[in-house]
């Protein structure tokens, strides 16, 4: 609990920071504020600004070999504790597979061979965690916009939702599975990968093994680890606490670009 409030309390310090811009100085936070509320109107305006501020510099920056940092940290799940995890991973994840499913004409399964057979990207990005530390890593996997045109999305197809194998906390609404959401701009752009490998090596548990989101554009919560399913749909309100993702429920913003 007490993690989850020092969390809440850096969100609303780093939502002001950006906010400040949009929202001018001096925004009285000690006062009564309807917190949620000022995390909503600050979480459009940001978006709005950031998708026009990007539209003529639409790739996160790649960096070189030599700025890959000489240790990551390991964030959030450490791993996963279930006993299928624990089977799968026992196995070399031989017998995971991504299941995608949804608002999509072909729901697919594939297996870590079978992705690591499809065309792959590698890139050197910067990670942003919002606690407030960075690593800069290198990243290889599929990009997610080939998976989604092999299943071919129906017409009402908005977000994709990446479902993850581990519970970060088991107290909320009797569950804590991780998840996450990203619209379908982002899903299509070109540094959004679903990545098998860290700096050339496969993805350790501890870093998301087998399978992990980067999406480039946005903070560390983004970049769900143990991805084992996504889901099309075409609001994730029905989903868990209806916000498109674990630290989202918690109070964070769904568009977490940086
Ligand atoms: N499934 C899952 N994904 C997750 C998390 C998690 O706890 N579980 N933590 C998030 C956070 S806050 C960060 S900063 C990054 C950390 O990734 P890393 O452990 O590879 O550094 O993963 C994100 N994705
Ligand atoms: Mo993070």
């Amino acid at each position: 609990m007490s993690s989850l409030l020092t969390r809440r309390r850096f969100l609303i310090g780093g939502t002001l920071g950006t906010g400040a811009l949009a929202l001018g100085g001096g925004y009285a936070l000690e006062q009564n504020v309807d917190v949620d509320a000022v995390l909503r109107s600050a979480e459009t305006l940001t978006m709005g600004a950031q998708r026009t501020l990007l539209r003529h510099r639409p790739l996160a920056r790649e960096f070189s070999a030599a700025d890959i940092s000489p240790t990551f940290r390991v964030n959030g799940t450490q791993a996963p504790d279930s006993k299928e995890y624990a089977a799968l991973r026992e196995g070399g994840f031989a017998d995971w597979k991504l299941k995608i499913g949804g608002l999509v004409n072909r729901p697919l399964e594939f297996s870590l061979a079978d992705l690591k057979k499809l065309p792959s990207r590698s890139q050197i990005t910067r990670h942003d965690c919002v606690e407030g530390w960075s690593a800069i890593g290198k990243w290889t996997g599929v990009p997610l916009g080939l998976m989604l045109h092999a299943a071919g999305l129906k017409p009402n197809a908005r977000f994709a939702v990446f479902h993850c194998a581990d519970e970060l906390e088991k107290t909320f609404d009797g569950s804590g599975r991780y998840y996450e959401s990203i619209d379908l701009i982002d899903a299509f752009h070109p540094q959004t990968i679903l990545a098998y490998a860290m700096n050339d090596q496969n993805l350790t548990v501890g870093h998301g093994a087998p399978l992990r989101l980067r999406v480039e554009r946005q903070l560390g919560y983004k970049q769900a680890k143990y991805v084992m399913r996504i889901e099309v749909v075409d609001s994730f309100g029905g989903l868990w606490g209806g916000r498109g993702g674990f630290w989202e429920d918690r109070g964070y913003e769904w568009y977490a670009g940086i």
